[in-house]
């Protein structure tokens, strides 16, 4: 088998495709702040629908998109709930704290899914003494939980929660449609869970840039605000809106595909012993591996991929992502998990 470089790291490295570029170029579009590119407007209506809510906001990032929910749900001062690994809290660079001034209160978990009871405890809190809780954060799939899908009835759990006590929910959605394949559901069905969602076109459905805020059409009319003070009103944005509605009618339904190919990946990988894997944890795009037992670091380990034209990543000290996405085939991953595989062999050996 020739060589050939299998990029493993993220599924927010795929390439364009011909449509999305061709898209791009013959895209109609206007000033998106004076609410005039026909392609942005296009593409909101679009996700609102597809997501069963009543609006929608076109910002260029996942990051932006959740930023721009938590800034519009809080105030200065409050706290928000989220799960102890929630991207919105480990990667965004401190974003809801440095903007909005609010104040994380994470609850570990196993799955992704805050604790219900734990979550009750910090809400029934007395608002005098304690911070004011304004909004439970969740993720599906959760990213750094390895692309696990987060049951309805894990959500409604918590959507009952957060009735009862008068705080709105708002979803990371970057993988949600992910998340519908994985759970056997539609979108709009988690997106019925939440008051808003963000959802990203450049991961898993490959367009060059772009994420989406959904919500009430009286959220995303503050939500507009709250963009424009971030910086992320933009003007002919319909040249990459044009690429999200591809990426929104034409790439959903494949995500199965790279579904099927983690599974692969994580079949041939179950074969070594000491990795110790379940294949039942791993619902999506991800395969999370723990090289703790074979003696080596993640950090280690994906230097030595990568000089077997294998890209991953690692999110600690011992655990190494594998993301399959629309450009890399079946074809591809059987080479990479043979090249893992053997690889793993000859550092346990
Ligand atoms: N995730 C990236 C990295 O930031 C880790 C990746 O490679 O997976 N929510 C979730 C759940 C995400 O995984 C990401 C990106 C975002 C939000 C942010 O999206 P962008 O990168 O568009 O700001």
């Amino acid at each position: 088998m020739p060589n050939r470089c299998v990029d493993l790291r993220s599924d927010t490295v795929t390439q364009p495709t011909l449509k999305m570029r061709e898209a791009m170029m013959y895209a109609e579009v206007g000033d998106d702040c004076a609410g005039e590119d026909p392609t942005v407007n296009r593409l909101q209506s679009l996700a609102a629908k597809k997501l069963g809510k009543q609006a929608a906001l076109f910002v260029p990032t996942g990051t932006m998109g959740n930023n721009v929910a938590v800034l519009t749900h809080t105030n200065t001062g409050d706290t928000v709930i989220l799960d102890s690994e929630a991207h919105i809290y480990y990667y965004e660079c401190g974003a809801i704290s440095a903007l909005g001034g609010v104040m994380p209160i994470t609850i570990d978990s196993e799955d992704g899914c805050p604790d219900p009871d734990q979550t009750e405890f910090y809400l029934q809190r007395d608002p005098i003494r304690f911070p004011k809780i304004s909004l439970i954060c969740l993720e599906n799939t959760h990213n750094r939980r390895g692309g696990r899908a987060i049951s309805l009835e894990q959500m409604r759990i918590m959507q009952s929660i957060a009735e009862r006590y008068n705080v709105p929910v708002h979803l990371d959605g970057a993988r949600i449609f992910n998340a519908a394949h994985a759970l056997g559901v539609q979108a709009k069905d988690i997106a019925d869970c939440v008051d808003s969602v963000s959802f990203c076109l450049s991961k898993g459905l490959s367009a060059p840039v772009g994420s989406l805020l959904v919500g009430s059409g009286d959220f995303i009319a503050k939500a507009v605000q709250v963009r424009r003070r971030l910086g992320g009103g933009m003007r002919q944005s319909g040249i990459i809106a044009a690429a999200g509605i591809v990426a929104l009618t034409e790439m959903v339904d494949r995500l199965v595909d790279d579904h099927e190919n983690a599974q692969y990946l994580a079949k041939e990988l179950a074969e070594i012993d000491k990795l110790e894997l379940n294949l039942t944890d791993f619902h999506t795009n991800m395969v999370v591996i723990n090289v703790q037992n074979i003696g080596i670091t993640a950090p280690e380990f994906v230097k030595i991929a990568s000089k077997h034209d294998i890209r991953t990543s690692y999110f600690d000290q011992d655990r190494i992502r594998l993301v399959t996405n629309h450009d890399v085939s079946r074809e591809d991953v059987e080479y990479a998990a043979d090249v893992l595989v053997k690889l793993i062999r000859s550092i346990m050996n």
